[in-house]
């Protein structure tokens, strides 16, 4: 095998909190038990193949600065084998469980559909073959229904049949392989199903389409035995103007008028959160209220930018709020933790990718073990339950459980003559129990 330019740094382990040593964790202890099962097993960390390996750097302003030797490496074909040799350098050194991709990241389109297809099928028995000595799973399959120039209007609900009918076949393909990988779940992400003036569009046929493609992704998903999880990721501009899965609730509200929300869940993405005006912990709250949470693709924006940067994270806090409405909405279960992250295009060395999973993985698994002290400690907890308390007795329950109309209950309120009186929602005490806990 070539040098694949990881091949010489060695795998990661852990170090603990005290290690000065950056080629280490510190805080992710992969096997450590904690709320009942390790570490690992609640993360579920995965690397993002588009990023870390077919990312060249190149922005709006500037070509690529991400050179890699795979990226040159003879004919489109020997290019993929390659990247794949060096992706599977990098999951060993990175030592993280899963990785994830879309068709278009693993291997090149060909001329016609059918060729590309059959590059799609010959690239995934590769990865099959190099996940038989490797531990690295797939945690997700995708298509990139976006880049090339035939989806500039969208893929399912683009105003060209054809173009669903390519969409259709390219997801049909991708379903089949993520299932030959043993991915645990499917994702769609509405690349440019959205658009960018309503001069030329027809929302109502679009959102139709949309929804026709969907269900017959599920559909297929039965069909074939698939036993992961199809997921939805929100995002609510970039590229169009107006994407239609803009956030959690708004998939949610699809998802019931198409009646799909018992099948499908959500991948929430924390700079898609941002973009949509919410906080990572809203959508991962949104999620638990409707129960539909699925899966995370960890990053962050820059506040002072405010597009999709899609950086490594380093905030402890939102983190920490994140992890915590994580359990709370009783984990990620097929989901998982995926570093849809990319290091800054003057970071181009293999060094600089280890560094910006290492600072990831260690974020997210110290804001889940901070959460989890939170959980077991139970002040906070408490405090909240304080705060819905009174709806615990029979009168309260009896508004909300369907037994009294709107006029019973104004007869009611008004017999008893009641008077309701303030009470702090205590949000300054709260936010230094929340600091105390995260910063010490
Ligand atoms: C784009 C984005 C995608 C999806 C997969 O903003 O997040 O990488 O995660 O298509
Ligand atoms: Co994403």
């Amino acid at each position: 095998m070539a040098d694949t330019v990881f091949s010489h740094i060695p795998a990661l382990t852990f170090e603990g909190p005290s290690s000065d040593n950056p080629f280490a964790y510190r805080f992710y202890e992969a096997d450590r038990v904690v709320m009942g099962k390790p570490l690992k097993e609640h993360l579920r960390f995965a690397v993002a193949y588009w990023h870390s390996l077919a990312m060249n750097g190149s922005d709006p302003f500037g070509g690529p600065t991400i050179l890699r030797p795979w990226m040159a490496a003879g004919d489109p074909l020997a290019q993929a084998r390659a990247k794949a040799d060096a992706a599977f350098e990098l999951f060993r050194v990175l030592d993280l469980p899963f990785f994830c991709f879309h068709d278009a990241d693993i291997a090149p389109a060909g001329e016609t559909l059918k060729e590309t297809l059959g590059n799609l099928h010959t690239m995934a028995d590769y990865l099959a073959e190099k996940m038989q000595s490797a531990k690295a799973k797939l945690l997700w399959g995708t298509a990139n229904l976006f880049s090339h120039p035939r989806f500039m209007a969208g893929a399912s609900t683009n105003p060209e049949p054809e173009v669903f009918a390519w969409s259709a076949a390219t997801v049909k393909h991708c379903m089949d392989v993520t299932k030959q990988l043993g991915g645990s779940n499917y994702v769609l992400w509405g690349g440019r199903e959205g658009y960018d003036t309503i001069l030329n569009t027809d929302m109502k046929q679009e959102l139709d389409h949309m929804g026709r493609f969907l269900t017959m992704v599920v559909d297929y998903k039965h069909k074939i035995g698939f036993d992961g999880q199809i997921l939805i990721e929100p995002k609510p501009k970039e590229p169009t103007v107006h994407q239609y899965d803009f956030d959690c609730a708004t998939v949610y509200g699809f998802l019931q008028r198409y009646g799909l929300q018992n099948e499908v869940r959500v991948n929430l993405e924390a700079n898609h959160a941002t973009l949509a005006g919410h906080t990572f912990e809203h959508e991962i709250a949104t999620a638990g209220a409707f129960g539909i949470l699925g899966s995370l693709d960890i990053n962050r924006g820059d506040a002072l930018l405010g597009w999709d940067t899609d950086q490594f994270p380093n905030e402890l806090w939102t983190m920490t709020l994140s992890m915590y409405h994580v359990i709370k909405a009783g984990g990620l279960g097929k989901g998982g933790c995926n570093f849809d992250a990319k290091v800054r295009r003057q970071s181009f060395t293999p060094e600089d990718m280890v560094h910006a999973h290492v600072g990831g993985v260690d974020l997210c698994a110290r804001a889940f073990l901070t959460a989890a002290k939170i959980i077991e400690d139970g002040r906070y907890d408490a405090l909240l339950a304080e705060r819905y308390a009174n709806w615990q007795t029979p009168q309260a329950k009896a508004m909300v459980d369907g037994s009294m109309t709107l006029d019973a209950i104004a007869a009611k309120a008004e017999a008893a003559g009641i008077n309701p009186q303030p009470r702090s929602g205590r949000q300054e005490q709260l936010e230094n129990m929340m600091v105390r806990a995260i910063y010490g």
